[in-house]
């Protein structure tokens, strides 16, 4: 006799609820999902979304008081670094492979690193190389002598200004904000953080988000606005990790609140005034917290822990903002930079044959000048796609022989949108075509990991999509024996 445990009704009970949206988003309009196929990044998205992987850099006064978020009411004569190297920061950052770094110019305690002309609460007050340092100006000069993009984050939350809790305070920040943007070169990304708490007169801020949009409009038009900004989005949890089914398009909504929700899903585009397109960043330290703690010194995140936040971020259509943190030094600490340079090895070593590549492709269905070889010609800007209406379609690669592989790689070219939904690969093994995986949305990145398999074809077959399917890039890869370890 079957038993109905409470847990039990109340699952059944869930399901019979979830029904009728299951139901409506297969019922969802033709033109709705066209429409959402054809929203593109801008040319600012798509250039920070091929950077993939970069550096976030928690500087500041907490590493001195051993907090997470400090009061506003610091010294800042305890801002002391004995042996600063900001290109000991760069070095590792290259040789992890990172393509940007992030620097917390001011975070939510209001102490800046460089000598703001509006408050004396800075560097300029610390016995730090007796208040004549400018730790964003030696960040931003060993990341341009390296060829490594710079970047700020400027918290908007301030605990120590007095102004915070008026409309002075809009003028302190963008007063600062113009410092940060005019002074210190080229910008890719401002780091705007939803952290919002009562000011040192326990009032709140009302933001002028409008008039801050504006200005970095203004002063750096190719800078790329996160968070609270319009450009890029908290992927909504801070473990790096993207969902499975991770969209840049979704519906305009409000401020900093599209966290959480799969609101890329299908269902929401229905009825969906705007739709923009709002990429997912993920961010995450190497370490429990985002500032240095000795006491963390032995807690810098597992290789294999690494790993899986690495497939599960780039590989799922996101960019990773990985944060580490420097120690009282002034430096990355020797576990962290050993760690980063232990991803690295591994990740070059799995990544650096594409056994797919230039290999002949023959395709189901095919557009006129959209050739399928245009998938292994190691060329992210041509790609494959299909005659008008055919959304879905396979490709087949000729591997010339037999060849074992357990990773693939997957791009769209997302500079004509976003559009596919589901896809699934096979291999030819003893004459048969054998399913070997499965998954949802590519975007501009997707990594899988398989079990081994060898075979000399392999065929994806895109089972759904937005609109034609546009595909870019096909890999296929022998991961290095060290990330079984
Ligand atoms: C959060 C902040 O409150 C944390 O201190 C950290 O800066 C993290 C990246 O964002 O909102």
């Amino acid at each position: 006799m079957i038993k109905l445990t409470k847990p039990a009704i109340l699952s059944v009970l869930a399901a019979l609820l979830l029904l009728p949206t299951l139901a409506q988003a297969d019922d969802v309009p033709k033109e709705t999902l066209r429409r959402a196929a054809r929203v593109r990044p801008s040319p600012r998205q798509l250039a920070w979304q091929k950077l993939e992987f970069t550096c976030f850099v928690h500087f500041g006064v907490n590493g001195f008081t051993n907090r997470e978020w400090g009061t506003g009411q610091e010294d800042p004569k305890i801002f002391n670094p004995t042996e600063f190297d900001a290109r000991q920061w760069v070095s590792a950052c290259k040789a992890a492979g990172m393509k940007l770094l992030i620097l917390t110019a001011k975070h939510h305690d209001g102490f800046c690193l460089w000598p703001s002309k509006y408050t004396e609460h800075s560097v300029k007050n610390s016995p730090w190389k007796n208040g004549r340092g400018d730790i964003v100006r030696e960040t931003a000069d060993a990341c341009r002598e390296a060829g490594l993009q710079f970047s700020v984050y400027l918290s908007p939350w301030d605990r120590h200004e007095k102004t915070y809790g008026s409309d002075a305070y809009n003028d302190y920040y963008k007063n600062q904000l113009r410092e940060l943007l005019t002074n210190y070169g080229p910008i890719t990304e401002v780091w705007w953080d939803g952290a919002c708490g009562e000011g040192p007169n326990g009032k709140r801020q009302v933001y002028d988000w409008d008039g801050y949009i504006a200005l970095v409009r203004q002063l750096q038009p190719k800078a790329v606005i996160f968070g609270m900004g319009p450009d890029v989005r908290w992927v909504g949890n801070e473990d790096g990790l993207a969902r499975e089914s991770e969209w840049s398009v979704l519906p305009a909504a409000g401020r900093g609140d599209r966290r959480g929700k799969d609101l890329g899903n299908r269902k929401y585009l229905v009825g969906a005034e705007r739709l923009v397109w709002y990429p997912a960043e993920c961010d995450v330290s190497i370490r429990p917290g985002w500032f240095y703690h000795a006491s963390q010194d032995d807690k810098v995140k597992s290789f294999t822990h690494m790993l899986d936040i690495y497939y599960r971020s780039v590989g799922r259509n996101s960019v990773l903002l990985l944060n580490i943190p420097p120690d009282r030094r002034g430096r990355f600490h020797e576990n962290d930079v050993a760690r980063l340079k232990e991803l690295r090895g591994v990740l070059d070593e799995t990544f650096a044959t594409n056994l797919a590549a230039g290999k002949p492709v023959s395709a189901s269905n095919t557009r006129k000048g959209h050739d399928a070889a245009n998938i292994t010609d190691g060329d992210w800007s041509s790609y494959w796609t299909t005659e008008p209406e055919v959304v879905s379609a396979s490709f087949e690669v000729d591997l010339g022989g037999p060849v074992t592989f357990d990773r693939v790689m997957l791009q769209e070219q997302i500079s004509t949108g976003q559009r596919v939904e589901a896809f699934k690969l096979e291999a030819l093994v003893g004459g048969q075509w054998k399913e070997i995986g499965r998954a949802t949305t590519i975007g501009y990145k997707r990594l899988l990991k398989l079990p081994e398999v060898t075979t000399g074809r392999v065929r994806v077959t895109i089972l759904d999509s937005r609109d034609c399917p546009t595909i870019c890039q096909f890999g296929l890869y022998k991961a290095s024996p060290k990330e079984s370890e």
